[in-house]
């Protein structure tokens, strides 16, 4: 069964969910703890250096990493007649998503921010 490390509220597991439902692709969902969560995930992939991203699918031979590869892989495996990646399209989807993931980056740094600021003005 194919596992899917996702983070509930992130963009990019959401774009791995959806190629992976589009194709009815069968898998779990395990939510990631941002931080805490890492020790375990390393040890699972036996990945010990270098950086881990989420979402990552978990297979019985190894790992898909990053949700441009999950939907790749949806896919390839997949069962839907309709396609994700038109071969006369796909040049212009890379493209799209090579700029989604600036895009994505700059709304994940204004979170961050906020986040800090909220945990800031706790008052101890
Ligand atoms: N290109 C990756 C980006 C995914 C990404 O940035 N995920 C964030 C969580 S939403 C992450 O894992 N960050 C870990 C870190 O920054 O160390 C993808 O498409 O899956």
């Amino acid at each position: 069964m194919l596992e899917l490390v996702a983070i509930s509220y992130s963009p990019w597991s959401e774009k791995a969910r959806w190629a992976l439902d589009h194709h009815s692709v069968l898998y779990g969902e395990v939510e990631h703890l941002p931080m805490l969560g890492e020790p375990a995930l390393r040890k699972r992939l036996g990945k010990w250096r270098g950086k881990i991203s989420i979402p990552l699918l978990l297979k019985t031979d190894g790992a898909v990493h990053d949700s441009f590869e999950i939907a790749e892989y949806a896919e390839e495996i997949g069962s839907s007649p309709v396609t994700l990646f038109p071969d006369e399209k796909r040049e212009m989807i890379v493209g799209w998503s090579e700029q989604s993931e600036t895009a994505l980056a700059a709304g994940r740094a204004l979170v961050s921010t906020s986040v800090l600021q909220d945990v800031k003005g706790r008052p101890n």
